[in-house]
């Protein structure tokens, strides 16, 4: 008899998880499927899990592959299990592959292809919709995306849009997704939402487009290089109820939330200065940071990262911003400071792409000073100190794999309104005090 032993979530049943259980029954005579519970998703970084355990492993028995159901609750059970239970084949997706290579060790380890696109008509949860995702732009934010929605329960990534279609294709089939399309129609026609990874000056009106044809935005920061751009779409979100969210990373990482609200709690006093740098000598001269005169350079590049602590600490309502750049001979900043001046406090931002500086983010106060270390935009560990040093305090917060994951899941939750209204980690106005100060970034270097 040949046993084979398969593991999953299995949350929101679909096709994907049908399709694999019925290969991999067919590999042997006797299948074992391993359903995760909460706590093993929560530690392996999986987010948005909807449905029950209960409700997981009853899913699984209704497909009539499995002869046994178990419970994965820990990392090292799949080489326990494997041997208590003599299985011969381990089967997984091919979104796996390599990754329990390992286990060859102790049987037959398979990788079969996943299933491409999903249609969504085994959901069986009301009110909750799969979100079919369509990528804009096949470049390096889109590469990162994938393996990161793997980590998001409820999204489907299925065609991707590139204006060259043999790069679409390629895109395609590394991921192996749904379609590939250079036709902005035919992917907006497919998918509920999008994810918008084109150059920043695109980014305006392809989620103009996708808000007009009732599909959901998840767009790349700048959102818009203008403040009257971000409000028009913000606006248009609202009008359609859609959601729209512009997606700097940073904003959505546990770490970071907890940053700002210990700071926003007093515990260094007033705020009177914050001071965040985002700097990298990009050793490749021919990417559009480089080559783009208008919309390249440092700070449309890394701005958002610097703004976001700023704007989020200190308000929108500065007083007077002033910008300090080195240029390309072509016209991009290789390097720019930004000052702040709000009356009762300053801050500073320091973006290069050609000049390297610490990348730490500094949060001083009347009370003592929070130190957020490079890379402070993933943020995981950071200090509170004191003039008394023995009373110092260090916290520490996992930043989980790329850390696309977090917005991916809040996006997630917000179209499926388990997140209610307005998102206080990146809040419309402050979106839009972003692109202001694109704005007058720009209208100031291309002068
Ligand atoms: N799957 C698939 N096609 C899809 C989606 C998923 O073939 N479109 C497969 C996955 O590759 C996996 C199984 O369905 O083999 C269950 O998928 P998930 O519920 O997403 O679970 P996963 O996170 O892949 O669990 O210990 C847990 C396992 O390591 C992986």
């Amino acid at each position: 008899m040949t046993k084979v032993i398969t593991y999953g979530t299995y949350d929101l049943f679909h096709e994907g998880h049908y399709n694999l259980l019925k290969r991999a029954k067919a590999l042997g005579d006797y299948l074992i499927v391993g359903v995760t519970t909460e706590h093993f998703d929560e530690n392996r970084g999986k987010l948005n899990v909807v449905d029950s355990l209960m409700d997981r492993i009853e899913h699984v028995k209704e497909t009539g592959f499995a002869d046994k159901i178990i419970i994965e609750d820990h990392v090292g059970q799949k080489i326990e299990d494997i041997q208590k239970y003599h299985a011969d084949i381990f089967v997984l997706g091919s979104d796996w592959v390599g990754k329990f290579d390992y286990l060859n060790e102790y049987c037959k380890v398979v990788y079969l292809e996943r299933t491409r696109g999903i249609s969504s008509t085994m959901i069986r949860r009301e009110n909750y919709e799969l979100i079919r995702l369509g990528l804009v732009g096949a470049g390096r934010i889109a590469n990162r995306f994938i393996p990161e929605s793997h980590f998001v329960s409820g999204l489907s990534v299925e065609g991707v849009y590139n204006h060259n279609l043999d790069k679409a294709e390629a895109f395609r089939d590394k991921h192996e997704l749904a379609f590939a399309t250079d036709d902005i129609e035919e992917l907006f026609s497919k998918v509920n939402a999008v994810n918008i990874a084109l150059p920043h000056e695109l980014h305006y009106e392809y989620a103009k487009k996708a808000l007009e044809h009732g599909l959901h935005v998840l767009c790349e920061k700048p959102l818009a290089l203008k403040k009257a751009e971000a409000e028009e779409l913000f606006d248009l979100a609202r009008a359609k109820h859609l959601v729209l969210m512009e997606a700097v990373k940073t904003a959505y990482a546990p770490g970071f939330i907890r940053l700002l609200s210990m700071a926003k709690s007093g515990v260094i006093g007033e705020i009177k200065d914050v001071e965040a740098a985002f700097t990298r000598i990009i050793p490749d001269k021919e990417v559009r940071e480089f080559t783009n005169a208008d919309y390249g350079g440092s700070f449309t590049e890394y701005g958002s990262y610097t703004l976001l602590p700023i704007i989020k600490l200190l308000g929108a309502n500065y007083k007077s911003i002033s910008f300090r750049s080195f240029c390309a001979p072509n016209g991009v900043d290789i390097y720019t400071k930004v000052h702040f001046d709000y009356g009762k406090a300053i801050a500073t931002s320091k973006t290069g792409i050609n000049v390297k500086s610490e990348g730490q983010l500094l949060i001083s106060g009347t009370g003592g000073y929070i130190l957020v270390p490079s890379p402070w935009w993933k943020t995981e560990g950071f200090e509170i100190c004191y003039e008394d040093f023995t009373q110092n305090e260090k916290n520490y917060t996992k930043y989980l794999g790329d850390g696309l994951r977090y917005e991916l899941a809040d996006f997630v939750a917000a179209i499926n309104g388990t997140r209610d209204g307005e998102d206080f980690k990146l809040t419309r106005s402050e979106s839009i005090a972003m692109a202001e100060v694109m704005e007058k970034f720009l209208a100031e270097r291309n002068k």
